[in-house]
């Protein structure tokens, strides 16, 4: 009695389960890399006690940038000079929100309390 496979039969075995191995590592990379790819992402600037915060908020152009104004009144997100952007009058409790499509260096103020300042910086 022989049990023993004539040398060579495992090979294509082997082979077929490398290859199904590499493709469904493969296939996990490219998930891995579909998770850490740059995604939009949403970040906030809360609006209370007359201030931005955070002053300065650095972003990835297409995230979406939400102003939420926590004051007793209203508040605005303007950038003045520029007009690149201009939320208009935030109510009280109220947000308002806007896609950073354009790369820069943005410094807005709030066009009703003047001395509140911030910076939006679109990479
Ligand atoms: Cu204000």
């Amino acid at each position: 009695m022989n049990h023993a496979l004539p040398p060579g039969t495992g090979l294509p075995r082997t082979r077929g389960l490398m290859l199904a191995l590499a493709l469904a590592l493969a296939l996990a990379l490219s998930s891995v890399g579909a998770a850490t790819a740059p995604k939009a992402a949403v970040h906030t600037v809360v609006i209370e006690g007359m201030q931005f915060s955070p002053a300065v908020l650095e972003v990835n152009a297409g995230d979406t940038v939400i102003w939420h104004n926590k004051d007793p009144y209203p508040h605005t997100a303007t950038t003045d000079s520029t007009r690149d952007f201009d939320s208009g009058e935030i109510k009280p409790g109220r947000s308002w929100k806007m896609t950073a499509k354009k790369p820069g260096d943005f410094s807005y103020l709030c066009t009703l309390h003047r001395t509140m300042n911030a910076r939006l910086v679109v990479k």
